[in-house]
């Protein structure tokens, strides 16, 4: 007989009572920060397996950390991608400039400039480093935080600030939220801000360039919040059905906004395994190690374009500042994570390391930051003669019905018709100036 105080209220019978789990984050503001649980393999100690090996072969590597610089800031292990003192030089460059363009222009929406931006801090080698790996006219469907794939690529400064400003230089004329770039000569496609959409673009891009018989291979990036996504999973079923020439990049930056990562499935495994279930060659890597962010995107990129398959790397790191201009992390976690984190910072990583191969020094990176926040700023300057936000309208009313469909189709006619004999009604002498 079960023991009545067993009985369940709620169905009268003595099964228990069916529970959920809430997943809750590991500090709230205010609360102390421990990462002591947080599981940081040896720099050096991750085997690299061959580019052809088999997803099921190389399985540890979705669980534990690939990693080569150590604390020595020295670089160790199979992973290390041996590059020249040039090259890093040239990589720490580009990550400090991402970071003298995010501070810019972070104030320039506090100053009213633009209605919006999203800094990448702490994320720069996930971007930089990363897209080195690639060849220059591989194509890339980032998310809106890869700005360092721009910079790393040579795109102009001043046509970013224009796409932020929405002014007359505006080469997308104003009807994209600022930070949503679009370059054809670089290779990058369009950003969306519909979550995980470019996943499934990358793998039908690279499967029609291998229908073509191109060489050129497709990578995306993509926020571990946004794997729960559905697109993201058509996207690995697709990639690995056809054998896609891609990349999936997961940055697992802890947050999407105010939810943490335990939302998207963090606290039941890693977002390198989810390569496994679809046999998908998985990689995780430490995304503050900018060594270990090139190598594993150069043996995803040889592995893709050697037709021996996909690859989904998980990035480990951290959203050191708000989501984007509109937030504010203080009210949702606590403001210690950031200094606590345990894989430190990944520019000071990079430029002491170096520093302890003996090509830099403090003198040279002082001038580095401080030319970089210079042509920030003589940039930002040309680009505000083009218009700022809220100085009158910077394109001309009507291209917002311009350049999506080769022929206006019979609706946005109609619409467009409207929408200017409505300004006529209501500006008879023109639309006054602001
Ligand atoms: C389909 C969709 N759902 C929700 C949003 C709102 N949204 C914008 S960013 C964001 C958080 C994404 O977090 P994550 O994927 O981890 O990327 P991160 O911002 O950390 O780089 C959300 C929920 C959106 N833009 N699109
Ligand atoms: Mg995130």
């Amino acid at each position: 007989m079960a023991d009545p105080a067993d009985t369940n209220p709620n169905t009268g019978d003595n099964r228990p009572a069916l529970a959920l789990h809430v997943p809750e984050p590991r500090s709230r503001p205010g609360d102390p920060v421990n990462f002591a649980d947080v599981e940081i393999s040896e720099p050096g100690a991750q085997p690299r397996p061959d580019e052809s090996a088999k997803p099921e072969d190389m399985k540890d590597l979705a669980y534990s950390l690939i990693r080569v610089l150590g604390d020595d800031n020295k670089a160790h292990g199979p992973w290390d991608p041996k590059l020249d003192p040039e090259t890093l030089r040239t990589m720490l460059g580009h990550m400090a400039m991402v970071r003298a363009f995010d501070e810019r222009m972070f104030r320039g929406q506090r100053q009213g400039k633009t209605s919006f931006y999203m800094k990448c801090t702490g994320e720069e080698a996930t971007s930089v480093a990363a897209s080195m790996a690639l060849a220059s006219d591989d194509m890339v469907f980032p998310s809106y935080r890869q700005q360092g794939i721009l910079i790393a690529r040579g795109y102009p400064l001043i046509e970013m600030i224009n796409q932020i400003y929405s002014n007359k230089g505006d080469k997308l004329k104003g009807r994209q939220l600022p930070i949503m770039y679009s370059s054809r000569e670089h290779s990058f496609f369009s950003i969306s801000g519909n979550l995980a959409t470019q996943t499934p673009q990358a793998v039908g891009w690279a499967m029609a360039s291998a229908i073509k018989g191109d060489s050129r291979i497709a990578a995306t990036w993509v926020g571990e919040g946004s794997t729960a996504e559905g697109d993201f999973h058509s996207a690995c079923t697709f990639a690995t059905v056809y054998n896609a020439p891609v990349i999936l990049n997961i940055i697992n930056n802890q947050w999407a906004i105010s939810s943490f990562s335990g939302f998207a499935g963090a606290e039941r495994t890693t977002f390198a395994a989810r390569a496994l279930g679809y046999g998908l060659a998985g990689l995780r890597v430490d995304g503050n190690d900018a060594l270990a962010c090139f190598a594993a995107q150069q043996w995803a990129a040889n592995r893709a374009r050697a037709n021996q398959g996909p690859t989904l790397i998980e990035y480990f790191t951290y959203r050191a500042e708000g989501h984007s201009t509109s937030d504010d992390p203080s009210g949702y976690r606590s403001a210690q994570e950031r200094e606590e984190w345990p894989l430190g910072d990944p520019v000071m990583r990079l430029k002491n390391h170096l520093i302890a191969i003996g090509e830099w020094d403090e003198d040279r990176q002082q001038a580095m930051d401080l030319k970089c926040a210079e042509e920030v700023k003589a940039t930002t300057k040309e680009a505000e003669k083009n218009g700022i936000l809220g100085h009158g309208m910077h394109q001309p009313f009507n291209t917002m019905f311009e350049d999506v469909f080769e022929e206006l189709p019979w609706h946005l006619k109609e619409q467009a018709a409207q929408a200017t004999h409505e300004r006529e009604v209501k500006w008879p002498e023109g639309r006054p100036k602001s």
